[in-house]
């Protein structure tokens, strides 16, 4: 695979400030596929330093030339797709067309709605005798994580470029190469020296010190829960905005009037897709005792079929990770209908579809995130004990509600303490917020309210009207 040896800094591929690399590792054979730099305090400094400089510029630059960049970068994404799904194909281990439709669709989607975000959203308003402008906030330091590589990446990167504020980006250890490619499409779209850099490295190295450097105005990661907490703390002692996309523990409520089959086979699918390593996973599927043992059968039924067909897990840490859970949830005495610890692979970071059932809602499979292609299936006696196991965890990511009508659907979903909810099955909206409650995080991604996190406000007040 292509890697480059330096930093992406201030329009240009710069050496690196040390002389370490990490190395990238196809997580299907284990092998070393690339190498990249690993970031020190200096390679962040020099990035922080570019973006700062290139700051009044682009925050002066209308934002309909902004808009016309972000519209040509999506360009670039378009024309080389397939470039994109391999790489992420590559350094995740997806399947070939999991990273065709999703890893490189769903980018191209996001940057799509911020070319036309940045055109038309209101910068400017009159009120009374104020006029009120939403200005950049700054300087941004975009933290990212490795399940969705290059989605994560244009979720902070697109809306920070429309609102005109710049970006140094360090995206995850495990999966640097489709940023660097990104950084060569934000090159290509001609979007100016210093607007985005890029800095390769370790979490607590390279990434702390971008979290902690002052000449960052707002932080906004993505990633586990116990590194967003510190990162918070950080932003706070500093006075400084920051945006948290943290961990999830979705549910999954099948009401009694639902199509049993349909929420099974789809909630199922939910969990497996990129091996359940995703935040808003449905890992946790409530159905009610007249049809638990129905829906059990199913979703064993349907996790057999993702036997053969799922990817492995980023890494070897994480595979460990994820079969503790599974341990644990044995031990905790919940009934393996599907899957565990065993994958008939030789090779490769591999977790077999894993369904539990009998899960109760205090048992740790039931609260923590696995990350994992790992469904637990919890029984409710009526709607309102459905309500309050749903809401029983530190999480509120997303969810999902199955009802005969949407109507029904609704009301249980108005009723939850999540941030988004897919409503009988659902279908991604670029332009739909997404973030959460309670401990899933702090701010929004996505549409307006996505680039509403990049702003900051000014008031004038006239004398006149
Ligand atoms: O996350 P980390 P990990 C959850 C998921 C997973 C767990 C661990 O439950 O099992 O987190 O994954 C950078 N200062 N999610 O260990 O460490 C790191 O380099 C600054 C949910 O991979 O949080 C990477 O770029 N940055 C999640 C990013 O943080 C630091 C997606 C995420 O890595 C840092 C991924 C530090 N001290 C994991 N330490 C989601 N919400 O989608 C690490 N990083």
């Amino acid at each position: 695979m292509k890697a480059h040896e330096g930093m992406y800094i201030d329009g240009g591929w710069r050496a690196a400030a040390g002389p370490d690399t990490i190395a990238v590792v196809d997580p299907v054979d284990e092998q070393v596929i690339g190498h990249v730099p690993a970031g020190t305090a200096d390679d962040v400094d020099a990035a922080v330093r570019a973006a700062r400089a290139a700051f009044p510029a682009w925050a002066a630059t209308p934002p309909a030339e902004r808009a016309a960049r972000i519209a040509a970068l999506r360009d670039v994404l378009v024309d080389r797709k397939d470039e994109i799904a391999e790489t992420v194909t590559a350094e995740l281990g997806a399947p070939l067309k999991f990273s065709q439709s999703v890893h490189a669709g769903v980018p191209i989607l996001v940057a799509g709605s911020y070319a036309e975000l940045a055109a038309t959203y209101v910068f400017e308003e009159r009120v009374g005798n104020s006029t009120v402008y939403a200005e950049p906030v700054g300087v941004v330091g975009a933290i990212t994580p490795w399940n969705y590589p290059l989605h994560q990446i244009v979720a902070k990167v697109a809306p920070a470029l429309a609102a005109g504020c710049t970006v140094v980006l360090k995206p995850a250890e495990d999966t640097p190469l489709v940023a660097q490619l990104f950084a060569e499409a934000v090159h290509q779209a001609g979007v100016p020296a210093g607007v985005f850099n890029l800095v390769t490295g370790l979490g607590p190295v390279a990434g702390q010190a971008l979290a902690e450097h002052p000449g960052v105005d707002l932080v906004s990661f993505t990633g586990s829960t116990a590194v967003g907490k510190k990162i918070g703390a950080t932003a706070g002692a500093a006075v400084k905005r920051v945006a948290l996309e943290l961990g999830g523990k979705s549910a999954n409520v099948v009401l009694p009037s639902a199509d049993l089959a349909k929420a099974v086979n789809v909630g199922v699918a939910n969990v497996m897709g990129n091996s359940g390593q995703t935040c808003s996973a449905w890992t946790r599927m409530l159905v009610d005792t007249g049809r638990y043992d129905e829906a059990v059968e199913l979703a064993a039924a349907a996790a057999a079929k993702y036997a053969d067909r799922i990817g492995p897990l980023v890494n070897a840490k994480q595979q460990a990770r994820v079969r503790g859970y599974i341990e644990k949830g044995v031990a905790e005495g919940a009934r393996l209908v599907a899957g565990g610890t065993e994958t008939p692979h030789e090779k490769g970071y591999f977790v077999a579809p894993t369904v539990f059932a009998d899960v109760t809602p205090d048992m740790t499979i039931a609260q923590e995130e696995i990350f994992g292609p790992v469904v637990s299936i919890i029984r409710y006696e009526d709607e309102d004990d459905a309500l309050r196991i749903a809401n029983d965890t530190v999480y509120g990511l997303a969810g999902a509600v199955w009802a005969a009508d949407d109507a029904e659907a609704t009301a249980f979903a108005r009723r939850m303490e999540t941030g988004q909810v897919d409503i009988n099955g659902g279908r991604f909206n670029p332009l739909a917020p997404f973030g959460g409650y309670k401990q899933s995080g702090v701010g929004r991604e996505l549409g307006a309210h996505g680039l509403a996190e990049y702003l900051q406000t000014k008031s004038l007040q006239f004398q006149g009207k």
